[in-house]
């Protein structure tokens, strides 16, 4: 394993902490050595170039890990295009450039699997970025995200800055987001699956063809962790689990874990988005780190979440 990056005693903030990924970040940093800093949204709005400015003066963190954004799922992206474009451009834009002027040691940008081309060869090696035509319901997200990448690499050239960026493949967990206009598909699926006990039908959208890759979220937080241990190099990363299901088989296990037995409907008027997105991640298993849980324990963990978490839900 590469040696690298020491946390210990380091002040390291989490962009993002109230979020789904920046929530896990913050339980598996408290097993480090280091000190974890937060900002709430009210206290900085990280769309404000001078505020950021600012907070970077104020808290002085030696590490970053930029995990704010504006995100959602495949309904969000196609809806509210400019936010998802215009909230991550200068999210990324803002943090990367205050970090590097603050002097910071390490920052790991968060990306996500839609950087690369719909068409790309499954699984999609890093090389992929940059070598087709995005898929057209999450383009301009993607769009914002590879800029964020692009940032890393040139900031890294140009000023020698040990900034890095990773992304993992379509998330779940405790903490995820279960409004169905902006979610993704699994929390979508457990309320649904939930709502619909007794009754007999599931509404899916698309056809149930499409196949996803899902990584739990506290995975991806342990990953994170270990790049920024050690990961030193320009090229975005793959994280993810390498094995991929169809959203019929997705909604086939939700159901079973929700305890709903009636039966599937899928809605082909509804977008289907990518038809495949399984990430290679062979670079992270090279580096000695591979995901650990399994989709229906992780589905598990999530409903028992979503049961306590949503006040009356459970019983
Ligand atoms: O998770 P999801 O919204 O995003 O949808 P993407 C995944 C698949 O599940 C699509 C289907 O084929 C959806 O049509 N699906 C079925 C549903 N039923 C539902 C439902 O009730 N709700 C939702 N949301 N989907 C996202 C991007 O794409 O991937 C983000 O939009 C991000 O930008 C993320 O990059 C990783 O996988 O299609």
């Amino acid at each position: 394993m590469p040696s690298g990056y020491d946390l210990r005693g380091k002040r390291v903030w989490v962009s993002g902490h109230r979020g789904l990924v920046g929530s896990a970040v913050v339980r598996r940093l408290a097993s480090e050595d280091c000190e974890i800093l937060t900002a709430a949204r009210q206290e900085l709005d990280q769309r404000n170039q001078a505020d950021v400015q600012d907070w970077f003066a104020q808290n002085k963190p030696d590490a970053v890990i930029l995990a704010a954004g504006t995100v959602g799922g495949i309904h969000a992206n196609s809806t509210r295009p400019a936010e998802f474009i215009h909230d991550n451009l200068v999210i990324a834009a803002n943090v990367i450039d205050a970090a590097y002027a603050a002097g910071v040691e390490k920052l790991l940008y968060l990306g996500s699997a839609c950087i690369y081309p719909r068409e790309a060869p499954q699984p999609m090696k890093e090389d992929a970025l940059l070598s087709g035509p995005l898929e057209p319901t999450n383009q301009w997200y993607a769009i914002a995200k590879i800029a964020g990448i692009k940032m890393c690499q040139a900031y890294r050239l140009q000023y020698g800055c040990d900034f890095i960026s990773a992304q993992p493949n379509n998330l779940y967990g405790p903490g995820d987001n279960f409004d169905l206009m902006s979610s993704h598909v699994i929390p979508a699926l457990i309320v649904k699956a939930h709502n619909a006990k007794g009754g007999k039908r599931l509404e899916i959208w698309g056809t149930g063809k499409p196949k996803r890759e899902f990584l739990y979220v506290d995975d991806l937080a342990d990953a994170l962790v270990f790049l920024m241990k050690h990961y030193s190099d320009e090229t975005q990363i793959n994280i993810g689990t390498g094995e991929e299901v169809t959203i019929r088989e997705l909604a086939e296990t939700v159901s079973r874990v929700v305890g709903f037995t009636g039966g599937l409907e899928f809605d082909a008027s509804k977008p289907d988005g990518a038809p495949r997105k399984l990430l290679d991640v062979s670079l992270m298993k090279s580096l000695g780190w591979s995901a650990r849980t399994k989709l229906e324990d992780g589905l598990k963990a999530t409903y028992d979440w979503y049961l306590t978490s949503h006040a009356g839900k459970r019983g």
